[in-house]
């Protein structure tokens, strides 16, 4: 639980973000779980069962494993994380207790 402006501030970053997972990949639920654990308002994109979300997956990650963040710039230029592990870092050093202190 977090301050509603300080909750407020993290949803206009997390706008930016966007998770393509499988529902029942286990790597996908690593990241899930972390999501929920910070709070994290994050666009979930069923890459198993929406062919658009798995087609803009290979398109602009390279591949279709899961999970894999998409994470836009202010200046609009994406990067693909793939990898349950790096993912979870990211989102640690983002929006974990020690990004607020
Ligand atoms: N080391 C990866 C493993 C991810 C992985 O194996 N994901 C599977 C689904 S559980 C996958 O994307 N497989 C590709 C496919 O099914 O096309 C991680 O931790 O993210």
């Amino acid at each position: 639980m977090r301050p509603e402006a300080e909750q407020r501030a993290i949803d206009a970053r997390t706008r930016k973000l966007a998770l393509y997972h499988f529902p029942t990949c286990p790597f996908c639920l690593k990241s899930r779980r972390v999501m929920k654990r910070l709070s994290l308002n994050i666009e979930l994109r069923d890459a198993r069962n929406n062919e658009t979300h798995r087609a803009a997956l290979v398109a602009g990650g390279g591949k279709p494993q899961v999970p894999c963040l998409l994470i836009t710039d202010d200046e609009g230029k994406e990067t693909w994380l793939y990898e349950s592990d790096a993912i979870n870092a990211y989102f640690n050093r983002e929006f974990g207790d020690a990004a607020a202190a």
